[in-house]
């Protein structure tokens, strides 16, 4: 089991490995205003957005497309597969969790109803408003975007509900959908669905659509997804707009991460004898440089060449000179957060001669060095620190980049 985190840091490594999996947003609401009974009794519901292709969406202007149908499905596998994951980790810290997976939600689905819809997780948790059209309507994405969501007692960092419908005077969705089942009213937590739309027509016009665009039996419209502002925000948006958006969500959520606590195995950067436990029996040479003002992280290099232990064995040069490469992993923990950084070092003569080559890789050189990844990442998940990848590591801030800020200045 790994050990205990707190509370925000536990959130945001949930949220970080739901991201890496394919999530497009995920917050965490305080459900305890519905009937526990709905909620299997658990306090908290963790709301998972993921979105829709841009393209996707605006091809379906005139008629439902076989390729948004697709992607349905897709991102509800996709959803299914996140809630899983997150409700695994949470039990894996001793919490319960149910992931309101499709099946899950099909089992206690009523006549058009789920027992507890995850728009309702999603409000509470902060991710959107519900808009006229009926769907949660988010400030980023508009609502070209599936949900699922987790219930838990994990006390995870919760975000702001919202209760109040932010569509001002709009009426596009109801004026373009199909079936007119829109009915244009502004929502609040106590309207009632059938006050947002008629589901009946909506089902009814959607499956006709369907048919008559692809010809599957299937109630796909998503007229009101498109129509919306917000969601023509999202699809009118740049991939350059696209890509700072999300690398602002993840330098939010490293902001976010507490500073390791005084006196904490973080706190006085000393991993090594962790380290070596995990990896043994195999060396780990400590490179961590105390005197250095400008590192500010600890830094061990592990040799993957069975013949040579560190930089400094005496084997080293005979096995280069020899020809043979000389591979390292290189594993960094930043001294103030618990955030950690790799990468595969390959050394080599190039000119055959005494002048030794390093090339250094985000990925492993060789397939079974994987080994030496996966191992860490389960270091990383004991000792609940966050993993970043080489392009998370670039991510600028302020004159400078979360690898220069959290790690080393050069
Ligand atoms: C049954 C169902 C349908 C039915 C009924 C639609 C409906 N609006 O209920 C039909 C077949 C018509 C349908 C159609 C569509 N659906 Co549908 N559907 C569902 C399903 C399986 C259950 C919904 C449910 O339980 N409804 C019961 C009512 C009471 O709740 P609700 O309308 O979902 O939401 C209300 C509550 O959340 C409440 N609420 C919100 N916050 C709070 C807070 C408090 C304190 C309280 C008390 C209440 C409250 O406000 C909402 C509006 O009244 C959900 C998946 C799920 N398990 O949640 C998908 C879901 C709602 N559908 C979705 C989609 C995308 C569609 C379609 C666009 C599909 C299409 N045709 O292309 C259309 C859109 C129709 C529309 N404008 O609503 C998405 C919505 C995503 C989003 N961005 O909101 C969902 C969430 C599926 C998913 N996994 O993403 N759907
Ligand atoms: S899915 Fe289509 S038919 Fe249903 S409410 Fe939206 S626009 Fe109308
Ligand atoms: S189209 Fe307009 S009215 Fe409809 S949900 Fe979007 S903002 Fe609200």
């Amino acid at each position: 089991m790994a050990e205990h985190p707190d509370s925000k840091t536990m959130t945001n490594l949930l949220i970080h490995s739901l991201l890496k999996k394919g999530a497009t947003l995920v917050a965490i609401g305080d459900l305890t205003e519905v009937p526990p009974q709905i909620r299997a009794d658990l306090p908290y519901g963790i709301s998972i957005a993921v979105k829709f292709p841009q393209e996707v969406i605006k091809g379906i202007s005139q008629l439902p497309t076989a390729e948004y149908y697709a992607h349905y499905n897709r991102i509800n596998q996709k959803l299914d597969r996140l809630a899983q994951l997150a409700a695994a980790k949470l039990e894996s810290l001793g919490y319960k969790a149910l992931a309101q997976t499709s099946d899950y939600v099909n089992n206690f689905a009523g006549p058009y109803s789920s027992l507890l819809p995850h728009k309702t997780v999603a409000t509470r948790a902060g991710l959107g408003f519900i808009g006229k059209n009926a769907l949660l309507t988010n400030q980023l994405y508009g609502s070209a975007i599936r949900l699922t969501s987790v219930l838990t007692d994990a006390p995870l960092e919760l975000g702001q509900a919202i209760n109040q419908g932010q569509c001002g005077d709009c009426q596009l969705c109801r004026q373009d959908c199909p079936a007119q089942a829109i009915k244009g009213h502004l929502w609040d937590t106590l309207t009632n669905r059938e006050d947002l739309v008629d589901v009946i027509a909506c089902e009814k016009t959607a499956r006709a659509r369907s048919f008559l665009s692809f010809g599957a039996d299937a109630s796909i419209c998503g007229k009101c997804i498109e129509i919306c502002p917000y969601s023509q925000e999202y699809l009118n948006r740049s991939p350059q707009q696209e890509k700072a958006i999300e690398e602002k969500q993840l330098l939010q959520l490293i902001e976010n991460i507490p500073s390791f606590a005084e006196g904490s195995i973080g706190d006085y950067g000393l991993w090594f004898e962790e380290l070596e436990e995990h990896y043994s029996p195999l060396g780990i040479n400590d490179l961590t440089d105390m005197d250095n003002e400008e590192v500010y992280s600890s830094s061990y290099l592990i040799s993957m060449t069975p013949q040579v232990k560190g930089t400094d064995d005496e084997n080293f040069d005979r096995v280069l000179t020899e020809g043979q490469d000389v591979y390292f992993f290189n594993i960094e923990i930043s001294e103030e957060k618990p955030l950690a950084c790799v990468d595969f070092w390959r050394y080599f003569q190039s000119d055959g001669f005494f002048t030794n080559d390093l090339e250094v890789s985000s990925e492993p050189f060789l397939t079974e060095q994987k080994y030496f990844l996966d191992l860490f990442k389960d270091f990383a998940f004991k000792h609940n620190l966050l993993l970043l990848s080489k392009e998370e590591t670039e991510i600028p801030l302020e004159n400078t980049t979360v690898y220069k800020k959290y790690f080393r200045e050069n």
